[in-house]
């Protein structure tokens, strides 16, 4: 008569532990990869040809250049630039594709400009371009 208390309540916290801990690790098993995945490397990758054109442009080195001709109608231009860092190119005379052809308003022939450009759908291309200071 003695010895049934304790047994049934020791049975009953070796039922209930084990029950409640697994509620608790199932729980936070679902939820931890959803909410742990952006902070680890899938998001630095993911971008890289997607989100190329708009997220890239703020991330991208400046050149130096002084404005050869301008084409307004063709949106495209000629600089005579520095090298271009993200695209491994010596500095050299060449025509660009302009993202934006308002960009073209902001330059003329001779002019000292800063800009950035980057390889879109195989064209090199100017995605910001103001003036020198
Ligand atoms: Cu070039």
């Amino acid at each position: 008569m003695n010895l049934l208390p304790p047994t049934s309540l020791a049975l009953c916290m070796a039922l209930a532990w084990p029950l409640a801990t697994h509620a608790q690790t199932d729980h936070s098993g679902h939820h931890a990869p959803a909410a742990a995945v952006p902070s680890p490397p899938t998001p630095a990758t993911a971008p890289a040809t997607a989100a190329d054109a708009s997220t890239a442009a703020a991330s991208l080195p400046w050149a130096e250049a002084e404005v050869r001709r301008i084409d307004d109608q063709a949106g495209k231009i000629s600089l005579r630039h520095g090298p271009i860092a993200n695209l491994d190119m010596p500095p050299m005379t060449m025509v660009f594709q302009v993202q934006d052809r308002g960009l073209l308003a902001r330059a003329k022939p001779g002019d000292r400009v800063r800009f950035t450009a980057d390889k879109i759908n195989g064209q090199y291309t100017v995605l910001q371009l103001e003036p020198a200071s």
